[in-house]
């Protein structure tokens, strides 16, 4: 019988993630993470991964984009970024220290051969799946083989309903035993989002989290989580303190953002990253 037992996710899980960085740190001691989507249209959802990615303190970040022919291969808003064809993302597969996959990936036959490269070549890095990375092992597109190294899978409900066959308000009926029956299926953690974000181990202890609000409910909030989550896992954070971290500290980025703000109307995903940064420059 499956359990149902919840604990809140607590910030002293997490306090390494606010320790002083080393002061002899260079941008190899801070990891480098590669970000995989953003088939045409979607470009933005890769965008907001990598940024978040950067500005949380990944040392190197890599954008690879879902397309055959891509027309440009800096963002200039965000130079900082390096965008990479995917070929060679692969060729340097061995320096990514976390994977974050599925941010406007697609439904494109490109954006699943993407997907099956980063699953072939992780080489045991963290791999972080989200939005179009789930629904394509939803659809039995891509096989649930991971071989070493953490798997962190991130759906809104819908992409929840999408993983297991039903739909979404059967998901939200019992959040917990949704991402308990996730977990099992894929062996992998689950962040099962939406207003109080359930997280389950793979072993099936799951934890709640208390910041955010519905602020949050605005277009690329769950791309900047996985860009964020990716970030922290590539920095070298287990995934105990790195994935109640992220969740946590993209909550309470909303929850600051509407104490300034006056209210939710209008946030936006852009504005959760810096946010984010201060948060993790300035808590204690
Ligand atoms: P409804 O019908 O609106 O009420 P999809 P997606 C439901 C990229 N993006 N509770 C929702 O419900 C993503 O990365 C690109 C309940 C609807 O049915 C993906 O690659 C952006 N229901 C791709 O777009 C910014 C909930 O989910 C369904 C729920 C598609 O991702 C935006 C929609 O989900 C976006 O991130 C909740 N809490 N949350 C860009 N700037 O390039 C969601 N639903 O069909 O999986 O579409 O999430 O928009
Ligand atoms: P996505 O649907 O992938 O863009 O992810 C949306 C993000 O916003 C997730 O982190 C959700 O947990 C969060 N979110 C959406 N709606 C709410 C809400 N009403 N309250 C708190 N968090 C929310
Ligand atoms: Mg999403």
């Amino acid at each position: 019988m499956s359990k149902r037992v919840s604990d809140l996710i607590d910030p002293s899980q997490f306090a390494q993630i606010f320790a002083v960085r080393d002061p002899a740190g260079h941008k190899g001691s801070f990891g480098s993470s590669a970000i995989v989507g953003g088939a045409p249209s979607m470009v933005g959802a890769a965008v907001l991964a990598g940024r978040a990615a950067l500005k949380s303190g990944c040392g190197r970040v890599y954008v690879g984009l879902a397309q055959e022919s891509v027309l440009f291969d800096v963002d200039v808003g965000q130079p900082e970024l390096m965008w990479r064809a995917l070929d060679a993302l692969i060729d340097i597969s061995e320096q990514i220290t976390a994977w974050g996959v599925g941010c406007g990936l697609g439904d494109s036959n490109y954006g699943l051969q993407c997907l099956k490269a980063v699953f072939s070549h992780r080489a045991g890095s963290p791999l972080v799946i989200d939005a179009d990375a789930l629904n394509a092992l939803a659809r039995g597109d891509v096989s649930a083989t991971w071989g070493q190294g953490s798997v962190v899978l991130t759906p809104h409900p819908a992409e929840a309903a999408r993983l297991l066959n039903t739909d979404v308000s059967s998901v939200q009926a019992d959040r917990i035993k949704a991402a308990q029956t996730l977990a099992a299926r894929f062996n992998a953690w689950v962040v099962l989002k939406g207003q109080h974000t359930v997280i389950c181990r793979p072993d099936g202890q799951c934890q709640t989290n208390t910041t955010g609000n519905v602020g949050l409910a605005t277009a690329g909030s769950g791309d900047v989580l996985t860009g964020l989550l990716t970030s922290l896992l590539a920095q070298g954070f287990t995934t105990e303190v790195a994935v109640p971290a992220a969740v946590w500290l993209h909550g309470k980025a909303a929850d600051e953002l509407v104490a300034q703000l006056g209210g939710p109307i209008g946030l936006t995903a852009s504005e959760l990253i810096d946010t984010i940064r201060k948060l993790r420059n300035t808590l204690k």
